[in-house]
């Protein structure tokens, strides 16, 4: 029964969304609704060399250099010597025109080319340099934002990177859109490496974590924290990760990353499943991927309950065992679906498995973008995913008795896309998570 029709758009009698209307008003509403990208590798223009965009960053993208070697029969060494204009050359008369751009990431560039008006078909990348050589970088931003619908982003920042740090030291003056994430990779999986680099730099630390080891890595990252001002730490982990373990992880994670993030309020971001370097000729195409041990992730979360985890995991077959520690640990938040799980089957399968589980306490997706333009293809393609998959689960609660209101699909994905994993990092003062946190030390 319809009482009203506000524009286009059927309401029937209890306010509820109508049968016909509902496909549409998901699509509109999960299109318009803005992201927080809560993990990326991008930088603001302030950042210089590291915002990169355009044709060539785009094609040559990891994702698209390992598919590469599929399709020709360059040697890796062979293919490192060449300029990044000439390796895109190649990649784009590999896999565009001499073959089909049938998987994601090739799929990837032909979204963001329709979406600027660019030749997708096209023989060489003439046309395309033409265009990004024109363009500026701010107003470039803006433009890629806009269409991708995105208003904060959320970096990717380490500490000991040599391009990355001057402009910390230097104290510029940042777009606030953009938030740091301080990555704790060096310190947790290559500590020989990071102590070297934290000696340099007059830090008192021991290669076997004696003395002032402990205290001089807190107050490194202290003052990395007060320079950043980070939204949570983050750190990629093997799929051997363990936790007990005896290592010297385990004691930096126990002894320093954790009082850190309790005294700062800040949540440990964790990444997990990667296996890195398994063929290294391939440098960051090379990395792989392996099943993980869920039973490390709960029983971090059960010893530091008042610490708080995000946790994404690279392995599907880590996905159900995630979804039912979530359930089990409040200071467990799931996110993304993680680099070889962003492609659209396995996007629909976790969303709708992550749905059923959590309903909507989860964090759906986040781009992982490297190149600023690839948010245009992230972000459409994830919204595609996760329209499907919310017009199938409002239809099944219709069908079972409840119809479902505009303004709730419209609070339901606010809270997927920005909503949880605002309030997770205490940037909603009115938050629940942030009434129940109790930070100690
Ligand atoms: O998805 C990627 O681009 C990977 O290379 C990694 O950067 C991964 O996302 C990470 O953050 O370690
Ligand atoms: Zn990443």
């Amino acid at each position: 029964m319809i009482r009203a029709h506000t524009e286009s758009h059927a309401t029937q009698i209890d306010g509820t969304v109508s049968s016909l209307d509902l496909r549409r008003t998901v699509n509109e509403i999960v299109a318009a609704t803005p992201v927080f990208d809560m993990h990326t590798h991008l930088f603001p223009p302030a950042f210089g060399a590291l915002n990169l965009w355009g044709i060539d960053e785009l094609l040559t993208y990891h994702y698209l250099i390992a598919e590469l070697f599929r399709s020709s029969d360059i040697a890796p060494t062979k293919f490192w010597q060449l300029t990044k204009p000439s390796q895109a050359d190649l990649i784009w008369e590999t896999l565009f025109v001499r073959n089909t751009p049938l998987s994601e990431a090739t799929r990837g560039v032909v979204t963001v080319l329709a979406a600027l008006g660019l030749n997708t078909r096209a023989k060489d990348l003439h046309e395309a340099r033409e265009f990004f050589r024109t363009q500026r970088a701010e107003a470039y931003l803006e433009r890629v934002l806009e269409i991708a619908c995105v208003n904060n982003i959320v970096m990717t920042n380490d500490p000991f990177d040599s391009v990355e740090m001057p402009t910390w030291m230097s104290g510029a003056k940042s777009d606030r859109r953009f938030h740091a994430a301080l990555r704790l990779d060096p310190i947790l999986n290559e500590w020989s490496k990071a102590a070297d680099a934290m000696r340099q730099q007059r830090y008192k630390v021991e290669m076997d974590g004696s003395g002032d080891t402990v205290k001089e890595t807190r107050r490194f990252l202290d003052e990395r924290i007060k320079q950043m001002e980070p939204r949570y730490l983050a750190v990629s982990l093997p799929d051997d990760f363990q936790f007990p373990e005896d290592s010297m992880r385990h004691r930096l994670m126990c002894d320093v990353v954790l009082p850190v993030c309790r005294e700062h309020r800040l949540s440990l971001a964790m990444m997990i499943g990667v296996r890195r370097r398994v063929n290294p000729a391939l440098r960051l195409a090379g990395d792989g991927v392996g099943s993980a041990d869920v039973h490390a992730v709960e029983r971090l979360c059960e010893e530091h309950s008042e610490n708080r985890f995000l946790v994404t995991m690279l392995s599907r077959e880590n996905q159900h065992e995630l979804c039912v520690a979530a359930r089990k640990f409040s200071n467990l938040m799931v996110f993304g679906c993680w680099w070889f799980l962003n492609n659209p089957s396995i996007v629909s399968e976790i969303t709708r498995e992550r749905l059923e589980m959590l309903g909507t306490s989860f964090i759906p997706q986040h781009s992982d973008a490297r190149v600023l333009d690839q948010l245009i293809y992230k972000w459409s393609h994830a919204r595609h995913c996760v329209a499907d998959v919310l017009y199938e689960a409002y239809n099944r609660l219709c069908d079972t008795g409840r119809g479902i209101t505009r303004s709730e699909i419209e609070r339901d994905v606010a809270r997927l896309f920005s909503g949880n994993f605002r309030q997770w990092v205490n940037l909603d003062s009115s938050n629940t998570a942030e009434k129940a946190y109790v930070a100690v030390d």
